[in-house]
């Protein structure tokens, strides 16, 4: 902790300007010994400091900075000292060879409401921030302010501490403040804190309190660095364990931002899951592959991640979403790299049987740019709609389908073919979309099922299917459908001999801020096991390693017919199975209400009416008003009585599965004491041919959890 025995060097190249000026101000206004250091003194290694504090407004080029400086700043680390970056210092990481990703926004920004800093919640005992209780942190509420921050890259060896606030609003995409273990600790904050800009009392004590603590900060030494070891994942999974919204037994990031499921693959012997991952906080940006392995499909373990965007390469701005294939014993990922306005197919091999290590391919982009041939979508942010890859081999040939979108038509997947995996050669659209199925397919995979094949299809709204067959380059649809009519996107399909395991995206549905608070956003689905049925239609089940789960079957004494008075169970719980077989009899709906307060004023329900649909309603699940509230549908139909439902309930997810055909899941956030069970009926009465109810195994959770949390007997 910085006091009046630290000693600070606050340096500063050739002229000092006000706004050093100002800054060194303050600085003699606090309890800590300040000195001033030109370059040229820094350089002569006089500087007896215990950190060096380099505020810097103006522009940085780099050039300034020469040889002897940087030299000159590594040793002052190399000897244990601290440093502190601020404004548009925090560029001088690059040039200082603290870090080879500098921040990619610098300049000065008007700021005409209470602006800073958020921190991130799994660092809310960082010294830095240490005088405030809340990690939302107004430092400048007007003025032209310099400033120099991370947005569509990460730092590759720093760790994000904030992102930014404006006004009420949280912005995760700007990170503003980073450490590194360099030293005793290194600091930078592109954030406005300017010293020379008036400043409300408030915002004014804030800023000061916050530059304080990050010199306070880098004489302390121990600063976070990025986790990356299995281990240090794990630390981070264990430090988000008490969250009563965090799923037990589906699969969560270990903290931070999951999305896509990518690159299933089973190596020896083992489920290797890769995701779309964010590092730097619980939003979609700069996306990694994080990686996680499984012996029994249940139990998963953290594992380092696998790909990272690399400085200056093709992925510079994030490695997209993309699949896995042994390519004759040689673990191959094709991906979608990211750099400016172009998103192009990358690919990687790994020597690691762990698959923990990637090497990416020389070439990449193995494709250099999209097809000329059809009118391509362009958007905001890409100059064309091209990415995500599902790869499959016939005889010596690879194919492979890309998303996209053609103008004026629809979604599309465009097909390739290779013989290496790396040359491709562009065949034409393998389906092309009409009205209703979307403008740009992401994630389009396609899976063998017996004699027809499946094309699916994310559309930004729904995952999108079509049954049919495959002929000379083309899919011709026969059937089509939802595949899950909930919160589920992304999905991708691991080949498991004779079986296809389907993983999707679980999103959140509680906005950014309640997403920053939890430290965590995503989850993926349980393994569904998609075939095709005797009719030619689809069937979709959760593996049957799901059983395994089961730790216990609760007592629940639910009577054969229901009809009248709402029946509560005595047990309850929020990582449990409910299986049940219903006919309707002369009711007019069935309802299952879980997730159910004492007083009822917290539930959701799922209803299945005579309209053969089943739909869950959101609008009590939480009482708070966390998360969507809308109600979500699910067509039954084709159908038998009875309704065959297995509902899943891991804390804040409700997965359904109906009659082994339709899915439907939900995210939703009731309050921790809200676990009870009750069935009714509406119009007449409903017959029970059978009801269990499971307490499940935590399974993702490290350490053993309070049983009352897994499933309740009555008191
Ligand atoms: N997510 C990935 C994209 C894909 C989208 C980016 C679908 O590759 O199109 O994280 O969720």
């Amino acid at each position: 902790m910085a006091d009046d025995e630290t000693r600070v060097g606050v340096v500063y190249h050739d002229a000092v300007s006000d706004e050093q000026q100002a800054a060194m101000n303050w600085l003699r206004t606090q309890p800590m010994d300040t000195r001033v250091l030109s370059f040229t003194e820094l350089q002569s290694g006089t500087a007896d400091v215990d950190a060096l504090w380099w505020h810097r407004d103006a522009p940085f080029e780099g050039r300034e900075v020469r040889a002897a400086t940087v030299e000159a700043f590594e040793s002052f680390l190399a000897d244990g000292g601290g440093l502190l970056l601020t404004l548009r210092a925090l560029s001088a990481v690059e040039r200082l060879g603290i870090d080879p990703v500098a921040p990619d926004v610098t300049g000065v920004e008007s700021v005409t409401e209470p602006t800073g800093v958020l921190w991130r919640p799994i660092y809310d005992d960082h010294t830095a921030v240490s005088a405030f209780d809340s990690v939302r942190i107004p430092v400048c509420d007007r003025g032209a302010v310099p400033i120099a921050r991370y947005e569509r890259v990460v730092p590759s060896r720093g760790e994000v501490l904030a992102s930014a606030i404006r006004g009420e609003r949280d912005v995760p995409h700007e990170m503003t403040v980073v450490s590194w273990n360099r030293g005793s600790g290194v600091v930078g904050v592109g954030a406005p804190v300017a010293f020379d800009e008036p400043a409300d009392p408030t915002v004014a004590t804030a800023r000061s309190d916050l530059v304080a603590g990050c010199l306070s900060a880098v004489v302390g030494g121990d600063q976070p660095h990025r986790p990356k070891s299995a281990s240090s994942l794990a630390a981070l999974r264990e430090a988000l364990a008490d969250d009563p919204t965090r799923p037990r037994y589906h699969f969560t990031p270990p903290a931070n931002w999951l999305n896509d499921p990518n690159g299933l693959i089973c190596w020896n012997g083992q489920y290797h899951v890769f995701y779309q991952y964010n590092p730097a906080g619980p939003f979609h940006n700069a996306i990694h592959w994080g990686h996680t392995v499984s012996d029994d499909l249940l139990h998963w373990r953290d594992e380092p991640v696998a790909l990272a965007p690399s400085p200056g390469g093709p992925d510079r701005d994030g490695c997209w979403s993309g699949c896995a294939v042994d390519d004759d014993g040689t673990p191959t990922i094709l991906y979608t790299g990211g750099n400016g306005r172009w998103q192009l197919p990358c690919v990687a091999t790994s020597p690691d049987p762990k698959l923990r290590r990637w090497e990416k391919d020389p070439g990449n982009p193995v494709i250099e740019e999209p097809p000329s041939e059809l009118e391509l979508l362009s958007s905001e942010h890409w100059e064309v709609e091209f990415r995500d890859h599902a790869v499959w081999r016939e005889g010596d040939t690879w194919y492979q389908i890309i998303g996209s979108g053609v103008v004026d038509r629809g979604g599309t997947a465009l097909l390739y073919a290779s013989s290496d995996l790396r040359e491709w050669e562009y065949l034409g659209p393998l389906l092309v979309g009409s009205d209703g199925h979307g403008a740009v397919w992401e994630c389009p995979e396609l899976l063998e099922l017996g004699d027809r094949s499946l094309l699916h299809v994310s559309n930004y709204e729904d995952v999108v299917y079509f049954l049919g067959r495959l002929r000379e380059g083309t899919f011709e649809a026969e059937h089509q459908g939802v595949l899950d009519h909930g919160d589920f996107y992304a999905p991708q399909s691991l080949r498991d001999d004779d079986r296809y395991l389907t993983w999707g995206w679980l999103p959140e549905t509680r906005g950014p801020s309640a997403q920053w608070d939890a430290g965590w956003s995503g989850v993926l689905s349980l393994p569904r096991v998609l075939s095709l049925g005797d009719d030619g239609r689809l069937r979709q089940r959760p593996a049957a390693e799901v059983d395994q789960l089961r730790r216990r079957r609760l007592s629940t004494a639910v009577p054969d017919t229901i009809g009248g008075d709402r029946h509560t169970l005595g047990v309850g719980g929020r990582t449990l199975e409910v299986a049940l077989d219903v006919s309707l009899a002369d009711a007019s709906a069935f309802e299952l209400s879980v997730f159910e307060s004492a007083d009822r004023e917290e539930r959701t329900a799922i209803r299945y009416t005579r309209e053969s649909q089943v739909v869950v309603d959101r609008s009590a699940s939480s009482r708070d008003g966390i998360g969507a509230t809308d109600s979500q549908r699910m067509p039954v139909t084709p159908y038998d009585e009875p309704l065959s439902l297995r509902a899943f309930l891991d804390e804040s997810v409700l997965e359904l599965y109906a009659n082994g055909r339709h899915c439907l899941t939900s995210r939703v956030y009731p309050s921790p004491e809200s676990a009870g069970i009750s069935v009714a009926t509406e119009g007449g009465r409903a017959s029970l041919r059978s009801f269990d109810v499971w307490a499940l195994e935590a399974a993702i959770t490290p350490g053993p959890r309070p049983s009352s949390r897994a499933g309740e007997e009555p008191q």
